[in-house]
């Protein structure tokens, strides 16, 4: 039986002795769950499943009453619509919050109906600045956003590689145009060359075509705005190509799993951006690593340390609310600062997580290896 269930079953065991009803608390989480990038919904929910069980463990109390979370998750395929439909499926199931989405294109959509219907949603990864920007009052993200990560690439590529010409490739979605626009407006403040754009879409897989052109512009770096498993066939195919200058990105592509999709071919020439720290530099990150290992037999991949985190975080604010109705603990989120696993968290008055860290990682030895700055 699942760790879940039994901890649903557990409670309830209690309270039909007990004669106590316990409220059951629904929190959604919603991502891409299938297709290229599944990896990270996995992950993803995996870091709520994680913050769940652990609050059931916990045996919460809210206002006097015993409290089960109960774990509702939903698949939006990494696409706007069907995002759009599953947050209105969440919202009619009765969720008191929202974790995710995953992507910028489907959470700038879906956060309007949970905005609307008055359910908080958190996202833990879309890194879109419109996302907050919109200012709506029951929207957060728990993530740096692209203004950080696309210009400190920027910054990464001018100071540190001493590039001067720089042929970028945004993936047309929400996600990559935006952090390759943030790129782009950087390096020409800097003074760098952009030799030339070129796009792809987040399912293409042959980059023959746009490769040949960017060498023929004789870049000294290549910036992708996209996800990990297209950056991972530029990095294939750009050595096929002879075309060895390095590959960077923002934190779509600094999954765990690049390196070995890449084949190789991005060591040493792999540079990339995350929110947050790595998790060995969090007090109770090498716990939570170990944590995950044992519970799914894989290494945490980028976000969920940001969902684990930005599920106990509600339920921090609906302790502190003394209650689970959003109307009362949302406007805590607002205004108090938490104790999370990814340190001290405070939002502004937009829904952006307030000095969000960022950190560089290069790609080297088969793995991503933080930069130290
Ligand atoms: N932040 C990169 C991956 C998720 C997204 O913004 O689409």
């Amino acid at each position: 039986m699942k760790t879940s269930m039994k901890f649903l079953c557990a409670s309830l065991m209690f309270a039909i002795a007990t004669g106590a009803r316990a409220e059951v608390v629904k929190i959604g989480v919603a991502g891409p769950l299938t297709g290229a990038q599944a990896v990270f919904g996995k992950d993803n929910e995996r870091g709520v499943r994680m913050a769940i069980d652990e609050l059931n463990a916990s045996k919460l109390s809210i206002n006097g009453q015993a409290v089960t979370f109960e774990l509702i998750s939903e698949d939006d395929q990494a696409d706007p619509k069907t995002g759009m439909s599953v947050a209105q499926k969440l919202v009619d199931s009765g969720v008191k919050a929202v974790i995710g989405h995953y992507n910028s294109g489907v959470m700038i959509p879906a956060d309007r109906i949970y905005d609307a219907a008055h359910i908080p949603v958190i996202t833990g990864a879309a890194s879109n600045p419109a996302i907050t920007a919109a200012g709506l009052p029951y929207v957060f993200r728990l993530a740096a956003n692209d203004n950080v990560m696309g210009a400190r690439m920027a910054e990464f590529a001018k100071k540190n590689l001493g590039a001067t010409k720089v042929a970028v490739i945004d993936d047309r979605t929400a996600y990559g145009s935006g952090v390759a626009d943030v790129f782009v407006a950087t390096a020409k403040k800097l003074g760098l060359e952009i030799t030339t754009r070129e796009f792809a879409t987040d399912k293409s897989v042959d980059f023959t075509a746009v490769l040949n052109r960017i060498k023929a512009t004789k870049p000294d770096a290549v910036f992708y705005g996209g996800y990990y498993a297209q950056a991972s066939a530029v990095g294939r195919q750009s050595r096929q190509l002879a075309l060895n200058v390095p590959i960077l990105g923002g934190d779509g592509i600094c999954s765990v799993e690049l390196p070995k999709l890449a084949g190789g071919t991005l060591d040493g020439r792999g540079y990339c951006a995350q929110g947050g720290l790595p998790l060995e530099q969090l007090a109770n990150g090498p716990a939570f690593a170990a944590r995950y290992m044992k519970e799914f037999g894989n290494k945490a991949d980028i976000y969920s340390p940001a969902f684990y985190s930005a599920t106990m975080l509600v339920a921090d604010a609906m302790k502190r609310a003394n209650s689970t109705n959003p109307e009362k603990f949302v406007p805590l989120l607002k205004k108090d600062s938490f104790s999370t696993l990814l340190g001290t968290v405070r939002f502004d008055s937009s829904g952006e997580w307030v000095d969000a860290p960022v950190t560089l990682y290069k790609i080297a030895d088969g793995k991503l290896n933080q930069i130290p700055q």
